[in-house]
């Protein structure tokens, strides 16, 4: 039988190259949608990047998606591209809402023109939630988005509902709640901190400045995160999911554990900084992932100490190279 075929928009983001890896196992032909940048930026794929086919497009132009569905017609697009660092989204709204939200709309309207069979995965987020009205948050829950990032995302999320039921189409929004990995960005705050405690152990730093110790997430690995992608997808119905673990920890809680994790005290190190304070916070995200744990199967496998320390021993090993 031919391989699936899979299109991934995002693929040389954080959670594009664990999905990438996971469907190449999988025996899928894997094409990457990347946008062009004046250098290139495959860090996260260029393991892998002799197995997966590239293609030039991007989410703020419909005719090169148009494009790039006729000529590699997938039977799966996973569309993980976005603004996605929530801090961006006050200085850039605009920016993050073509982007994130009318992004969304201009890919669920090429797969209808090319083939409305095409099976799609939107990378929804618990930031929907906001400003939470129900604790833990599930499928059901309302949304209050905090931030221009969190409005885009519910637009995302109702025009991938809204395809689904307009056009008998199979889409599928994933709620993720915050997942991590030693290939998270850099201004993500687990990041920041385990790469902030690597240079201060290896003597390259002094100090960490950091903004809100006290707001509160439900952190997974990233790696864990994108089976359940996948699994959204293989569902005779189309249906919307909250991934996460059920667990939920403070900034405070991360920075503890990752500096003891070096036998450091954080509170020798960490500085708070006026400029990593955000407009509007999301003080606590907490997820219900009981129906996906019933319809998909799925449950984390990595504990919170666990990817703590993942991240914490990536960075040092990163950094020791770099000094080299
Ligand atoms: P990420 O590391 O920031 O990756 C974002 C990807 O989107 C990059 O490959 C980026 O390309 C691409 N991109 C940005 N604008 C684009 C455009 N106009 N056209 C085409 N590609 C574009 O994000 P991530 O952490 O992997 O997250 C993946 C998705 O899940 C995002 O939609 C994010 O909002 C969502 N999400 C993430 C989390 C989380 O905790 N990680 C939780 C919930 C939802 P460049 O490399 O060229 O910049
Ligand atoms: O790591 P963060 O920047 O992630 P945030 O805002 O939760 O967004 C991430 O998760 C969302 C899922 O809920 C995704 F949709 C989104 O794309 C992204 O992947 O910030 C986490 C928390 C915030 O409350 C922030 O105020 O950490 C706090 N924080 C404290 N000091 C900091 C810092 N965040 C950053 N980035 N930098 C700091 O210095």
């Amino acid at each position: 039988m031919a391989p699936k075929r899979a299109l991934i928009t995002g693929i040389t983001g954080q959670d594009g190259s664990y999905l990438a890896e996971f469907l190449l196992e999988k025996g899928y032909e894997v094409i990457g949608m990347v946008r062009r940048s004046s250098t290139v930026n495959f860090e996260r794929i260029k393991h892998i990047q002799d197995k997966l086919t590239l293609v030039s497009g991007d989410l703020l132009d419909e005719v090169s998606l148009i494009h790039i569905l006729r000529e590699h017609r997938p039977h799966e697009v996973y569309n993980l591209a976005a603004q996605s660092f929530v801090q961006t989204s006050w200085p850039q709204p605009v920016f993050t809402g073509e982007t994130t939200a009318l992004g969304v709309t201009r890919l669920l309207d090429a797969v209808r023109i090319v083939d409305p069979g095409i099976r799609f995965y939107q990378a929804s987020s618990s930031e929907m939630f906001g400003k939470v009205v129900e604790v833990p948050q599930k499928e059901t829950t309302p949304f209050y988005p905090r931030s221009p990032y969190g409005v885009a995302k519910v637009y995302g999320h109702w025009i991938t509902v809204n395809y689904r039921e307009s056009y008998g189409m199979h889409t599928t929004s994933g709620i993720l709640f915050n997942h991590e990995s030693p290939r998270r960005g850099l201004e993500f705050v687990t990041r920041k901190i385990s790469h902030g405690v690597a240079r201060i152990k290896l003597g390259l730093d002094e100090e960490l400045r950091l903004g809100n110790l006290e707001a509160r997430r439900d952190w997974g690995f990233a790696g864990d995160y994108v089976e359940a992608m996948w699994l959204m997808l293989q569902q005779d119905q189309p249906e919307d999911y909250v991934i996460a673990t059920g667990e939920t920890h403070s900034v405070r809680e991360f920075c503890e554990l990752a500096f003891s994790y070096v036998g450091l005290d954080y509170r020798d190190y960490v500085v708070i900084d006026q400029r990593f304070m955000r407009p509007a916070e999301v003080d606590l995200l907490i997820g219900d992932p009981s129906k996906a744990r019933q319809k998909l199967g799925w449950q984390p496998r990595t504990s919170f100490s666990e990817l703590v320390q993942m991240m914490v021993e990536a960075d040092l090993q990163l950094v020791k190279e770099q000094m080299r």
